[in-house]
């Protein structure tokens, strides 16, 4: 507005109408539902999220950039306004007083009152998402140079055993992404047309929805971060330090992300994805790993495995 009073035309001619329709579609766009599957090229604001904690930090984003939005309009309007209209080529004269207390104790206690406002209601997002009591199930999720492994501790306050995975960039990306590969990157795709070149995982990490899960993140070798936007959160993956983090997926759907910690040359190659599934046939899939990790017969194993342990068992006798 400042810009349109000063040069009505320049501002014209800077913002054409095409550009104008563009930003309007975008604005549009993130502010519709159909925004918050996964990031969109060109999207202005962060994602609202599909879980039950997400739309906390959406909404402290929103309130933080209207404030911010509107002590920049006064802040910078005032400003410009002083410097245009009161300049000396005009004939302005400055004042002499130098001190006004009135003045003083305004713009000292209103920003006061804004970050006492803002710090409550920051705080109270970061006591929600420290808050795992209650979680239905628990991930251990460790990052390693340039992969994610996915264990799957308990569910419904049942261990789980065995089942645990490695999730690496998937094949035709990694093909693709090699120097000279002539391979376009625009036809890495999802079966739904999604271009998932560099989104997409070999193994994705499977949960429920409508249940409380517990993250531990830690990571084998250097420092990681784990993120997937629609979740609302990251959380950095560290040696020999166990983070933890909940959510509570609402929408079946696959969301993806990627790590957020420059971790090495292939730190761009490592995505993470997400796909929460409804709770019976997550309990299925649960069900068809934990079999196939369980030894096919287990009598027949366990005498297999006998004669193998007493190879081993000779050392000491050498020693002695
Ligand atoms: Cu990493």
């Amino acid at each position: 507005m400042t810009c349109g009073g000063i040069r009505p035309d320049g501002f014209k001619r800077a913002v054409p109408l095409k550009r104008a329709v563009a930003w309007t579609t975008a604005i549009l766009a993130s502010a519709s539902g159909a925004a918050w599957a996964n990031p969109e090229p060109g999207q202005l604001n962060m994602t609202r999220g599909v879980t039950e904690w997400s739309p906390t930090p959406y909404m402290l984003n929103n309130v933080v950039l209207g404030v911010c939005t509107v002590i920049g309009i006064l802040v910078f309007g005032a400003m410009f306004i002083a410097m245009f209209r009161f300049r000396k080529s005009r004939g302005a004269v400055a004042e002499k007083w130098a001190h006004n207390t009135k003045v003083e104790i305004v713009w000292t206690t209103v920003p006061v009152l804004i970050l006492i406002v803002l710090a409550y209601m920051g705080t109270g997002g970061l006591r929600s998402f420290a808050d795992t009591t209650g979680s239905q199930m628990t991930v251990k999720v460790t990052g390693y140079q340039w992969k994610w492994r996915y264990d799957y501790v308990d569910y419904k306050g049942k261990a789980i055993d065995k089942v645990g995975f490695m999730s690496k960039l998937d094949s035709r990306s990694d093909e693709t992404r090699q120097l000279n590969s002539g391979l376009d990157p625009n036809a890495v795709k999802a079966s739904d047309g999604y271009n998932t070149y560099l989104i997409d995982v070999d193994h994705p990490l499977v949960v429920p929805v409508d249940t409380k899960i517990r993250f531990v993140i830690t990571a084998g070798d250097v420092i990681h971060s784990w993120w997937v936007p629609q979740l609302g959160w990251k959380m950095d993956a560290i040696p020999g330090i166990v983070n933890s983090a909940w959510t509570n997926i609402r929408e079946p759907g696959t969301y993806r992300g990627q790590c957020a910690e420059l971790c090495g040359q292939d730190h761009g190659f490592m995505p993470i994805v997400v796909k929460a599934l409804p709770k019976a046939e997550f309990e299925k899939w649960l069900a068809d790993q934990q079999a196939k990790a369980a030894p096919p017969a287990p009598a027949a194993a366990s005498t297999a495995q006998a004669p193998k342990t007493a190879q081993i068992a000779p050392a000491p006798s050498h020693q002695g």
